[in-house]
């Protein structure tokens, strides 16, 4: 029986900050990394009690802030599909992190009654860190935290944060009809290699795949998974792969800065002909680039992916000959309108669009048979919904190409990481698409072209101020702010633009597109500025 008498003095180690106010936002808590401990320390004690309401399922703790500065942290709960945290949690998490130090095992008591926890199951718990110096302190913390509560409790060292909930997923699934793999690196390994080599067997070998590691944990993590595959169809080079140096996670490398300033890292010179992909610096989000003819740097960001995948979905399931099995996209207001126009015009795939996070792209995958959602950032995976499962289950071939379709199709299940979106399972999936179809990236980059588009981030008094709807395209505050965007998108030939407060780090994000780049840069600065001017702006103001 899990009694919290020992919350107290445990709590006493752990002092909030005074001045600090937590939010569980679009990853869980993200913040500068040395205000956590409190916060980390709390989630110990929330994720021992949401395993005791899921009658002792394994609950995952991941400690990260992903694509965000090295001095930040971030701490969130994974469920025991490896999915992350149910949302109505999110409000207790937010709840006991912002309690004072004394009512601390008040409040998990009240949760434990609203929820009707029962307190004579055994916690379990399994949690993992990214690279950050603020790593190991803020980990002792949660184990702190789990020790309150005397969890059941194991720790998976360095790992990426899909891994974890990739984890996560296997122990609760374990010796059950829907079982996932071995819970260590050694099965993740195992189980995405393994389906990566059977896709490919027997297709030429590809040329090398460049990898920029964000200075993070994938650099070790890939390194690991290529000498598992150990096979000329995974030729890989990492760079920014250097974990230990002070201030290197995510300084001019990794995905968010190639996505974000639309340019390779700057320690990385392009040669024509070649392959190009970043990780982010816990991996979970993953683009692509390469440099044209004429030398210009070329994205493959998440769209790109997106449309990749659900073309070739759509395609084998026609071959396969499953005529009601559907495949749809689901994306964010960030995704480029020409891959929306792409999916719904060319492709004649249904989509359908969510808030910014993870965690709304997958609830409405799950609602397609063959879900494939991204974030245009590079974050996303596809889910095969139980309705799928059973019709590849019950299809009978009538041909050895319906066969080899349905084949394939169960194969590219095992190689999708369907707890979150994964930069490494990714990765070898879209590996295998351009080995299976014989593509270059260029050929790849052909299907349609972007709108030249840009993000821009606006540094300000009060995000909070900050309101949305409309899938967080249209801005119900501050005050006539919409509007005025409003008529500056109309000034330009399919503009676009929208305002919304990050939920991961301190600014608000400007995004705009339009038929020009240079149009779409004069939205993007305009629209920065009305904000920076209208919304008590600080710091520098936006200028091109
Ligand atoms: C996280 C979320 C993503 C989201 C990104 C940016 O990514 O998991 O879904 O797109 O933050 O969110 P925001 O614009 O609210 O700051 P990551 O890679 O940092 O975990």
């Amino acid at each position: 029986m899990t009694t919290f008498s020992k919350i107290a003095e445990y709590s006493a180690k752990h002092p909030k900050p005074a001045d600090k106010t937590f939010a569980y936002g679009t990853a869980g808590f993200r913040t500068l990394g040395d205000t956590l401990d409190s916060t980390v320390f709390r989630v110990g004690l929330l994720a021992a009690l949401r395993s005791q309401s899921k009658e002792g399922k394994t609950i995952g703790v991941m400690i990260t802030a992903s694509h965000n500065h090295e001095r930040d942290n971030g701490v969130k709960l994974v469920d025991p599909m490896g999915e992350m945290l149910q949302q109505s949690w999110e409000g207790y998490c937010s709840e006991i992190a912002n309690a004072s130090d004394e009512q601390v095992a008040d409040i998990l008591g009240s949760i434990a009654k609203a929820e009707a926890v029962d307190l004579s199951v055994t916690p379990r718990v399994v949690y993992a860190r990214d690279t950050r110096p603020s790593g190991p302190a803020l980990q002792a913390a949660l184990e702190d935290g789990l020790a309150a509560l005397n969890a059941d409790a194991t720790n998976y060292g360095i790992v990426t944060t899909p891994q974890l909930h990739y984890f996560v997923r296997c122990l609760n699934t374990a010796g059950t009809p829907a079982t996932y793999g071995e819970p260590s690196v050694s099965g993740y390994n195992h189980k995405y290699g393994q389906a990566y080599l059977r896709l490919v067997n027997g297709k030429p070998h590809p040329s090398p795949l460049f990898i920029d590691a964000a200075n993070g944990v994938g650099a070790p993590q890939v390194r690991s998974l290529a000498a598992a595959i150990n096979s000329p169809y995974f030729n890989i080079k990492v760079f920014n792969s250097d974990t230990e140096t002070l201030g290197k996670l995510n300084m001019d490398c990794g995905a968010d800065y190639v996505k974000s300033n639309q340019r390779q890292p700057p320690s990385m010179e392009l040669q024509p002909d070649r392959r190009y992909c970043s990780f982010d610096g816990d991996a979970d989000r993953i683009v692509y680039y390469y440099a044209d003819a004429h030398g210009a740097f070329r994205l493959l960001d998440g769209d790109k992916i997106s449309t990749l995948i659900a073309t070739y979905l759509r395609d084998l399931v026609v071959t396969a000959g499953i005529d009601d099995l559907q495949v749809g996209v689901v994306q964010t207001a960030y995704a480029n309108g020409s891959s929306t126009s792409y999916i719904k015009d060319t492709l004649q795939l249904p989509t359908s669009f969510s808030k910014t996070g993870v965690k709304y792209l997958h609830h409405e995958a799950e609602k397609m048979n063959i879900g494939v959602y991204f974030e245009a950032n590079g974050h996303g995976t596809v889910l095969f919904n139980t309705g799928a499962v059973a019709k590849l289950q019950q299809a009978t071939p009538q041909s050895p190409a319906q066969a080899d379709a349905i084949e394939r199709l169960w194969a590219l299940r095992d190689l999708i990481n369907e707890s979150v979106g994964d930069a490494m399972s990714d990765m070898l999936l879209v590996e295998t698409i351009l080995i299976c179809k014989g593509w270059s990236l260029s050929q790849w980059d052909a299907a349609y072209s972007d709108l030249p588009s840009r993000l821009l981030k606006v540094v300000v008094n009060d995000r909070t101020i900050f309101n949305t709807t409309n899938a967080e395209q249209t801005l119900t505050s501050p005050k006539g702010l919409q509007e005025h965007v409003d008529v500056l998108v109309k000034k330009y030939p399919k503009g676009r633009s929208f305002v919304r407060p990050s939920g991961t780090e301190d600014a608000v994000r400007v995004y705009a597109e339009a038929a020009t780049r240079a149009d779409c840069d004069q939205l993007a600065y305009s629209v920065a500025g009305a904000v920076f001017d209208k919304a008590g702006g600080r710091g520098d103001r936006p200028s091109e």
